[in-house]
């Protein structure tokens, strides 16, 4: 029926890009008809976690893009925008990574939250010390 697509919502640096994030997209798309993610800004990760991510927005905005279950891609510039960013797309659910979870329960009142379980074992701090040869 035309205007009962279900908009499913997202976040995430997605920084190194791994199975972990690819995982959780596909989750998150299948719970809708249309997948939409954004992927925060530089800026708001080096308030946050005091480091600017590997890559920057703009490629790693590139990389989620390209993603089959990806309908859509923005910049998410502050935490405290979920909100907004859940009208202005006309978000039906939420989905977040479990590592979140509770942390998003007052936007119930916009839309369905869902935390979906991590992907064990893989995460882009364990992939940086992995690499630079510190683990
Ligand atoms: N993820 C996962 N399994 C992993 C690693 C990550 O399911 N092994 C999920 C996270 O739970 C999250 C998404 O992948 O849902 C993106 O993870 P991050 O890039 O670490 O995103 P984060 O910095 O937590 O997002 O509004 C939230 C912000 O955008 C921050």
């Amino acid at each position: 029926m035309p205007g009962m697509a279900r908009t499913v919502i997202t976040f995430g640096t997605f920084d190194v890009f791994h199975v972990g994030h690819l995982r959780v997209i596909e989750r998150a798309a299948a719970l809708g008809d249309r997948l939409v993610v954004g992927v925060s800004a530089d800026a708001l990760n080096l308030r946050k976690k005091g480091r600017e991510p590997v890559f920057s927005e703009r490629e790693r905005m590139a990389i989620v893009a390209a993603l089959k279950p990806v309908h859509e891609v923005f910049l998410e510039e502050s935490l405290e925008l979920k909100r907004d960013y859940i009208r202005q797309y006309a978000a039906d659910v939420l989905v977040m990574g479990d590592d979140w979870k509770g942390r998003f329960d007052e936007m119930g009142d916009v839309c369905e939250v869902v935390y979906l379980p991590r992907t064990p074992a893989i995460s882009t701090t364990a992939l940086i010390e992995k690499i630079s040869g510190i683990a």
